[in-house]
């Protein structure tokens, strides 16, 4: 019956109305309320892992997930279990999770080549400068268990960390009641994953920051998460390290009116169907076509079976919104520094250059943000709320880190020992000024 049709209006602005800045405002206005109650759960549950290690573990796998295991060895998921997985997968998925692995394996070797290696510099006295680039030596993956779970996320997260050199990845998941996500697990065979547990909240998180009898501690976690997940991660933070923890997904839409409205109202519900707290946004100076991506969102609307998500997510954080030009449309986006940014315009190069701000901007009609998700190559682990301002994708730099090298030439030592031996005996400390004193010639040899 037309009463059961979904339908959804997202919010329709334009830029020259007097309160559109307070109307834009309360639209990207999004708190991540950390709830005090979430809070004291997890900093128990650290202390419980950290102080009884698996048998905390255990036990809280049995109450929250409804796992019986009388050892941890019996939750760990074994490659042969992951290659299980796989090879019971149909052939198609099997197909296509092998070749978004390759694409995603190989834009991040590009990524190693171009940011990722160790250099030296040599001075003309000698002395040489560099920075030596190490793989971590262990990381753990976090995946979230039931339905978002994404098989897509494994490959992100465990991809660029083999990619980097990680000798050892090891992921969590949880299995409630013992279901296993197969495509998940063939996932993770595929990724390369080294070891598998079946168990997860802030208690699985635990376990990987300080170690058990079973599972090994890891230098650092990545992967999103629930409440509680992000909570954890937050609090073992400095013990490990750990990636973004990320909001909502985001899209936003830049379109000068060229590409079929279909395909833009489509790709506003690709992030709209993530959760009810995603945000689609469609920018663009031409009032008829946002018409026609709203007729396109009602005529397409009922045939989504997520239309309830959309619905919520569209209706409370989408946006319709006219500007005075593609150059407004360009600063505007550059505002709300969206985790994806799509240009649907038919001279995409025309306004990448303005654009500064985004986790990753898709160029043209064609560049669906959901081939980005999916096995385009670049990662889709992004950074969201505003924070790409001062953030990257996840790549092989997360799991890596750098030392400095230094090696002073005897000739070197003269003019860097007169610096430092002056700026030491500044600083009041008569010992950095003397190390650096015995090593000046006439000093050394006196
Ligand atoms: N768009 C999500 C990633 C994803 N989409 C996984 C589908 N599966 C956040 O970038
Ligand atoms: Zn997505």
């Amino acid at each position: 019956t037309a009463a059961d049709t979904p339908r959804v209006r997202p919010l329709r602005l334009d830029t020259a109305d007097t309160d559109f800045e307070a109307r834009f405002a309360a639209r990207l206005h999004w708190s991540a309320d950390t709830d005090a109650a979430i809070e004291s759960r997890v900093a128990a549950i650290l202390a419980d892992v950290r102080a009884r290690g698996d048998a905390a573990v255990l036990e809280y796998t049995r109450r929250f997930d409804a796992v019986e295991a009388e050892r941890m060895a019996d939750l760990e998921l074994g490659t042969d279990v992951l290659r299980a997985a796989f090879e019971a997968i149909p052939a198609d998925q099997r197909e296509a999770l092998q070749q978004a692995a390759a694409r995603v394996r190989r834009y991040h070797e590009a990524q190693l080549e171009a940011c990722g290696r160790s250099w030296q510099v040599r001075d003309a006295d000698g002395t040489l400068l560099g920075q030596k680039v190490t793989p971590l030596d262990r990381v753990g993956i976090y995946v979230p268990g039931g339905k978002a779970a994404y098989p897509s996320s494994v490959l992100m997260n465990a991809i660029p960390a083999h990619v980097a050199g990680v000798p050892e990845i090891v992921m969590v998941v949880p299995t409630p009641r013992g279901e296993r996500n197969p495509l998940v697990l063939a996932a993770a065979h595929v990724a390369g994953v080294s070891r598998a547990f079946a168990i997860g909240g802030a208690q699985a998180v635990a376990a990987l920051a300080y170690g058990t009898a079973t599972i090994p501690q890891v230098d650092k976690i990545t992967g999103p998460g629930n409440a509680y997940v992000a909570s954890a991660k937050k609090h073992v933070f400095g013990t490990v390290g750990i990636d973004m923890i990320a909001g909502p997904s985001e899209i936003l839409v830049l379109a000068d009116g060229t590409t079929p409205p279909d395909w833009v109202a489509m790709d506003l519900f690709s992030q709209a169907e993530h959760d009810e707290l995603a945000q689609s946004i469609l920018l663009c100076p031409d009032t008829a076509y946002l018409d026609a991506v709203q007729a396109a969102i009602d005529r397409l609307l009922p045939t989504m079976p997520r239309a309830d998500i959309i619905v919520r997510s569209l209706e409370g954080r989408g946006a319709l919104i006219r500007t005075r030009s593609m150059e407004e449309a360009c600063a505007l986006s550059n505002r709300i520094a969206p985790e994806h940014l799509e240009i649907a315009s038919r001279e995409p190069h025309r306004w990448e250059p303005l654009l500064r701000h985004a986790g990753a901007i898709f160029l043209g009609a064609y560049t669906s943000e959901s081939l980005g998700d999916y096995c385009a190559g670049p990662n889709h682990v992004l950074p969201t709320s505003g924070t790409a301002r001062f953030s990257s994708p996840l790549g092989v730099y997360d799991f890596q880190k750098r030392s400095s090298l230094i090696e002073v030439s005897a000739e070197g030592a003269q003019t860097l020992g007169r610096i430092a031996s002056v700026l030491a005996h500044g600083e009041g400390l008569t010992a950095h000024a003397r190390a650096a004193e015995l090593r000046l010639r006439e000093e050394g040899a006196a």
